[in-house]
């Protein structure tokens, strides 16, 4: 006598004789999508640990992170930038996980009914992985094809696997003929459950043990070990001016607010803007220079035949072209490299390369006229930032600084080429994204201090920054309401390529006030009170601060 017989059971067969799970009663929705999210997070989870392993470079989340920042830069880096700051990019991640678990668990419930549904879903997402990385230059594609290949091996078991505990087994009525009356066991469906969530918290634990660690040993080579044994060269062939004080204008400086900008931009304390969802980590035994293009002589240099080549220091503001009127997205600092025209003389620019563009290790690319690598004007591969290698953040361990430009027309960094191109016909990264192919920095001026509604009454000074780099600044006037304009004391420069600490006495009365700047460049010109948006080439206007002054 079989089981079956003996018990007379109705129980249904859930295993490999189905094509589907039966959900034909109340489906439990909820679990399978739970079991979609774990078992994606679990996909996810080892796409990151296998392409992790190629170390150092961009893992398969990364490299889908970075193609949609460059698909979509053009239109969301405004907002983007508007809405999360400099933490933009840890949003972007955390958004891109939420919504591939969201999709997860979508294809978790309709996947029970459609058992073609999985395989097909997490396929096609590592297929998008697969082409981000091939698209990728710091994305291993070995890698991240085989991280995207057991993702999905994994993601799809594991779906299975839970969806089935999801669904749990169904009641079993039974009926023993030894007795009057039918018995309904309980279908254990308690245990059923615990179960469940059991194997699925497993997962989701395996998932986050393995995405760790797969980020863990995608950031093994840091730079800043790297970056610690270096010794910049001393800078030659320039006489270094000396820094001018700070405080020669009798108010406190710092990077905190209600103090006035130190002329030189600490570096933990410079703005920083780019596409690079994480900072790249150059490894330096590898890393190359190359100047190439239209030119007689190409050649590379490794970062030792750079630091070889004479060095000078030049001190440059450097501005984003996304800076708002007033906003502090500028910085200025003291850099130490290699003249470009140096590099160029060397390579031997041929005719009709109108445009230089620097290319980063991440594809980044900015183009200038070529000219301005040669007119005199400070145009550097920069090696050093206020006398320490560049940071990570800025470059590491080269970029480009060209006074005078924005910096994503210029200041390309972690350069890995310098290319001598046509001007037509080759464009940067940020010009078919709706910004301007040349953009010289335009003239401004920005109030530091004071600033809030509690201003003490009495003399108080009113002081800021002002730049115009490559023309620089001869005079800075200040407005208090619709006062005359009244001219500023201003601070030594070490050259035109900085921007000029500016400072005028005031006797606040108690009150609300408006205070409005509006410097002067050394051609003569005075900034435009005109208002524009920052795109196409830079924001235009007169800063002004409303403040509240109180007696004391
Ligand atoms: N490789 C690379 N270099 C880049 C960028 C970038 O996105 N990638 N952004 C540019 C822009 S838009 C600016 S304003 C400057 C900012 O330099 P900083 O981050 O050192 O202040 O870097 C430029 N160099
Ligand atoms: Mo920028």
């Amino acid at each position: 006598m079989d089981e079956g017989a003996h018990t007379g059971a109705t129980r249904e067969a859930t295993d490999a004789a189905t094509p589907a799970l039966d959900v034909s009663d109340h489906a439990p929705t909820a679990r399978l999508a739970l079991a979609g999210a774990a078992a994606t997070a679990v996909a996810l989870g080892v796409a990151e640990l296998v392409s992790g392993l190629s170390g150092g470079d961009h893992s398969l989340l990364t490299a889908v992170g970075t193609s949609f920042i460059d698909r979509f830069s053009g239109p969301l880096k405004e907002p983007a930038v508007r809405l999360f700051g400099t933490a933009d990019k840890p949003a972007l991640t955390i958004g891109m996980v939420v919504v591939t678990l969201a999709l997860g668990a979508v294809v978790g419930v309709l996947g029970a009914r459609r058992r073609w549904l999985a395989p097909v879903a997490f396929g096609a997402a590592g297929l998008v992985g697969v082409a981000s990385a091939v698209a990728d230059p710091l994305a291993s594609v070995p890698f991240a094809v085989a991280g995207a290949a057991l993702g999905v091996l994994a993601g799809v078991g594991t779906l299975r696997a839970l969806s089935r505990l999801a669904v749990g087994r169904p009641a079993v009525t039974t009926t023993r003929t030894v007795t009057e009356r039918p018995i309904e066991y309980p279908s254990d469906r308690r245990a059923d459950r615990r179960q469940f969530f059991g194997w699925a918290g497993a997962a989701g634990a395996f998932a986050l043990v393995a995405g760790a660690a797969g980020r863990a040993a995608g950031s093994r080579s840091n730079v800043e070990a790297a970056r610690s044994t270096i010794t910049l060269p001393r800078p030659t062939g320039t006489t270094i001016a000396p820094s001018p004080a700070d405080g020669m204008l009798g108010v406190e400086t710092g990077t905190g607010a209600g103090k006035l900008s130190p002329y030189l931009t600490p570096n933990d304390a410079f703005y920083r803007i780019d596409t690079a969802l994480l900072t790249p980590q150059v490894d330096l035994a590898s890393w190359r220079l190359k100047v190439a293009g239209l030119v007689d002589r190409p050649f590379e240099l490794s970062y030792a035949d750079l630091l070889a080549l004479p060095q000078v220091e030049e001190t440059v503001t450097l501005s984003c072209v996304s800076n708002e009127v007033g906003g502090e997205l500028v910085g200025n600092a003291a850099w130490t490299g290699v003249p470009l025209s140096t590099l160029l003389e060397r390579a031997g620019v041929q005719a009709g390369a109108g445009q230089l563009v620097g290319i980063s290790v991440d594809g980044f690319t900015a183009g200038f006229p070529t000219s301005a690598a040669t007119d005199g004007r400070v145009a550097l591969v920069a090696v050093g930032m206020n006398g320490e290698p560049l940071p990570a953040d800025h470059g590491f361990p080269a970029r480009l600084v060209v006074e005078g430009l924005y910096g994503y027309v210029s200041a390309t960094k972690w350069l890995s080429e310098i290319r001598l191109s046509p001007w037509e016909g080759v464009d940067g990264y940020w010009i078919p994204r709706g910004w301007a192919k040349e953009a010289p920095i335009k003239t401004q001026s920005r109030i530091d201090v004071p600033r809030g509604n509690a201003v003490p009454a009495g003399r108080v000074p009113i002081a800021g920054v002002a730049w115009a780099p490559g023309r620089g600044v001869s005079k800075v006037e200040v407005q208090v309401d619709d006062g005359p304009w009244q001219e500023a004391r201003l601070g030594e420069v070490r050259s035109d390529a900085t921007w000029r600490q500016w400072m005028l006495p005031w006797d606040a009365t108690p009150g609300r006030h408006r205070l409005r700047v509006r410097a002067t460049d050394g051609t003569g010109q005075t900034q435009t009170e005109a208002e524009s948006r920052p795109d196409p080439d830079g924001a235009t206007g007169w800063h002004e601060r409303t403040v509240t002054v109180v007696e004391t």
